[in-house]
């Protein structure tokens, strides 16, 4: 064994965030739209384009090495496969959802018809809340299924809540936060394990350097020590002269989390000419 199989979503919403974090990784591969697989030519890495659905089948039974699949089709699945890493795309949330006429309460459910593609996941959760109803699996379009008589509420992936809202549902009770995830099979070799720690030193420095932004900004002298106290940066902040007496240039790396928040401190203290540009790598 000399490459490691990576087996991604073919075509649909993970498809081109996988290949996009693969590319940032510096590994270029083909994706041309009729082939199974294609080995990159700069990295010992082979893609399978599979459906998701599949993913964590293969993954469990060493057809691929490693897997990229929604957290929602993983635990449904339920195949034995180790997470190692959650990859911040594809998010979403599998949620119950009900006519949006209807009120809610925890007894809702009692007795009633669910129509969902996840029916797994769907049962675990009655089960935890001593709920007992009919689970009624449809493998597409489940959001119609209310409106055509089916069943009286559903389970569904939910991001922007628009398709519920199209077909007069709402939702009521999220069951699962998902994401991406990187998965491997729990048997690599340890050729395999190389290459894959290789590639998580990569994943890890993407991941970090789009959670990041580069802030290079002028301070006045008599202020430094307070703008410079707002940013942590790697190690501490580079301070330069500016030609212009009792002015320093300021730069360091500030996270995408408190960003605004930072900017505002900095500006109240006397930070002018602020600059905030991407960051393609980050290695600390
Ligand atoms: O052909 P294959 O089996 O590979 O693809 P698929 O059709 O089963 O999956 P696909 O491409 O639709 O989704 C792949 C993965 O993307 C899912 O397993 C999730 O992990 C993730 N994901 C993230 C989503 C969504 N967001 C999402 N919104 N998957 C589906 N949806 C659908 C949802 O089912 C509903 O129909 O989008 C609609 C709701 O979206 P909003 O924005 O209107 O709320
Ligand atoms: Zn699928």
């Amino acid at each position: 064994m000399n490459v490691l199989k990576i087996a991604i979503q073919k075509s649909g919403r993970l498809s081109e965030d996988s290949l996009q974090l693969l590319k940032e990784c510096g590994i270029d591969v083909k994706n041309s739209a009729n082939k199974l697989k294609a080995q990159a030519s700069n990295f010992p890495v082979e893609v399978f384009f599979l459906r998701d659905d599949d993913i964590p089948e293969y993954v469990q039974d060493a057809v691929a090495d490693l897997g990229i699949v929604g957290e929602n089709v993983l635990y449904e699945k339920n195949k034995q496969v180790e997470i190692v890493r959650q990859l911040g795309f594809g998010k979403c949330r599998l949620s119950i959802a009900i006519p949006k006429a209807d009120t809610y309460n925890e007894n809702y459910l009692q007795n009633k018809k669910i129509a969902t593609s996840y029916p797994v996941l769907v049962q675990k959760f009655l089960n935890q809340k001593n709920i007992i109803a009919d689970v009624h699996e449809i493998s597409g379009s489940v959001e119609i299924a209310p409106g055509i008589g089916l069943a009286n509420a559903i389970c569904d992936l939910v991001s922007s809540g628009s398709t519920l809202l199209m077909n007069g549902l709402k939702e009521v009770e999220p069951i699962l936060q998902s994401q991406a995830v990187l998965v491997k099979n729990q048997n690599l070799s340890a050729e395999a394990d190389a290459i894959l720690n290789k590639l998580l030193f990569r994943i890890d420095a993407v991941k970090k350097a789009n959670n990041n932004k580069y802030i290079l900004l002028n301070a006045p002298n008599d202020n430094l020590e307070k703008i410079i106290s707002l940013l942590p940066g790697m190690k501490s902040p580079t301070v330069l002269p500016l030609a212009q007496e009792g002015w320093s240039s300021v730069h360091s790396v500030v996270s995408e989390n408190d960003f605004w928040n930072i900017i505002e401190q900095l500006k109240n203290a006397g930070a002018q000419g602020i600059l905030v540009v991407p960051i393609e790598k980050m290695i600390l």
